[in-house]
């Protein structure tokens, strides 16, 4: 199939030329899996065979899904941050709305090829966003959903009324910085940069330094770089003995106040962002932190039950001994770091795990006892992760194995989450009774990748950028 973006949107003629110096040189197995790509037609059994006719027949379904949500959107929530997708009722998050669907949106429907809908949601938001707003946000979420939105659809663009009101953000929410650790506060007052919240989670003090450092680097401002790299940094050196970080800190005195260590929610994205600001910005001190910290993730979260399934559990960040064998559909992105990382074999083994999850219920849950193979947190919320992973395997290896997982997931998710105005999370993927909310996650992250997963390779010049939590891709122009 034809991507449209690649002939009409200046982005994607961006991407597409020679962005190989991007990235410092990947990790040599994952340069030799990408040389050695398996045969693209060998599925296994077990998946949906995916030929590269019903890989673009897919591309086309999840389009159709996009413009179906972005539709519903328009019509019932317009200037609105989501819509509610059974009521056909906006929902915002703060007093005064931020534009949160647009703004995650704009990208993907730039490299979706939906040149009408992207134009639609840039007019939204250069018409509309204004961050001189009394309302207090949290730092995180605004960061990467609509710091990193407002980057990555400013480079495909080339439009400046994107990136002034990046740097505007940007100015807004720095006063979070300001703690005696540099760690950040989780609040801040936009108009009066007044700071809350000292009780923060490594999640939210390392995921950041993606989008302040390319902040950084388009506006030559480079207090923006030196804040977030320091978060990051002062995140890591509070590590325990044995390497692992804990669940809450407080940001003034630098304490652990939950010294739980896994990569679930809460704790994630920091050590997604140690990799990839080394990859981003060639930074060698967060290629330092990254080795330092994936010895110990799977020294001691890393777990295998029954027949050699692998998994990653929680344990004591001091002591490493198992807390407990949870793990859930945010946990899903790690195949994908770890590809990204070099390591293919965990990388493969994981999403295996991965998908035994999905099938216990037909879509996967918030949270599993992987040990028990039971549910512990019922809801679906339209998360990205596992698919996410299944694009960074199918990227380095060619495996279409990938693809098949793609199309049952796919399958499955507009089976039971598809609405008359849009896509509903679950509130429990085993009776999949729905809940009335559509993050706009949705279409950052999980069309975009289900569509990249689908599209050929040229859609989008993979080792040109680094995708944030957000899955907005950032690329190295400096
Ligand atoms: C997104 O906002 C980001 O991917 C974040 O890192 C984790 N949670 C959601 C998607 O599940």
């Amino acid at each position: 199939m034809m991507n449209r973006a690649l002939r009409n949107a200046p982005l994607a003629a961006a991407l597409l030329l020679a962005l190989s110096a991007c990235n410092p040189a990947p990790p040599a197995s994952s340069a030799a899996a990408t040389a050695a790509v398996a045969d693209p037609a060998a599925a296994s059994a077990d998946v949906p065979a995916v030929d590269d006719a019903e890989a673009a027949r897919m591309a086309e379904q999840v389009r159709e899904a996009t413009r179906h949500a972005w539709q519903g959107y328009m019509q019932y929530a317009k200037g609105h941050d989501d819509l509610k997708p059974i009521s056909a009722q906006p929902r915002d998050w703060y007093p005064v709305p931020l534009l949160m669907s647009p703004v995650d949106a704009l990208d993907t429907l730039l490299l979706l090829g939906m040149d009408k809908e992207a134009d639609e949601a840039r007019e939204l938001i250069v018409s509309r966003l204004s961050f001189d707003q009394d309302i207090e946000v949290q730092n995180f979420e605004v960061t990467i959903r609509l710091l990193g939105g407002l980057l990555s659809a400013y480079q495909m663009t080339d439009d400046a009324r994107l990136l002034a009101l990046a740097d505007d953000l940007g100015t807004r929410l720095s006063p979070v910085f300001d703690s005696p650790t540099g760690l950040p506060y989780t609040h801040v007052n936009l108009r009066t940069g007044k700071t809350r919240g000292k009780i923060s989670n490594p999640a939210e003090t390392g995921t950041l330094l993606l989008e302040f450092g390319t902040l950084a680097k388009l506006t030559g401002k480079q207090a923006y770089y030196d804040k977030a790299k320091r978060a990051l940094v002062e995140t890591f050196n509070h590590r325990s003995k044995i390497g692992l970080v804990g669940l809450n800190i407080d940001v003034e005195s630098g304490e652990w106040t939950n010294k739980d260590a896994s990569i679930a929610g809460g704790v994630d994205s920091y050590y997604e962002y140690l990799l990839k600001c080394w990859k981003l910005f060639g930074d060698e001190d967060c290629k330092r932190m990254w080795d330092e910290s994936i010895g110990p993730l799977n020294r001691y979260l890393a777990d295998e039950v029954r027949d050699g399934e692998l998994w990653y559990g929680h344990a004591d960040m001091d002591s490493g001994e198992r807390t407990s064998t949870t793990y859930g559909a945010l946990d899903a992105f790690m195949p994908g770091l770890l590809a990204l990382g070099g390591d293919l074999d965990r990388a493969k083994r994981l999403q295996e795990s991965n998908l035994k999850m999905w099938r216990l219920h037909g879509i996967e849950p918030e949270s599993l006892d992987y040990a028990a193979m039971e549910v512990r947190s019922p809801g679906y919320a339209l998360r990205p992760e596992i698919i996410e992973s299944a694009y960074y395997l199918h990227h380095y290896t060619g495996d279409a194995r990938y693809r098949g997982m793609g199309k049952e997931f796919f399958d499955d998710f507009v089976k039971h989450t598809r609405t008359e105005h849009g896509f509903s999370a679950l509130k429990d993927v085993r009776s999949k009774e729905k809940d009335d909310s559509m993050e706009s996650f949705l279409f950052a992250e999980t069309f975009k990748y289900y569509y990249l997963l689908f599209a050929p390779a040229t859609a989008l010049d993979f080792d040109g950028v680094v995708f944030n939590t957000e899955a907005h891709p950032l690329r190295r122009t400096w």
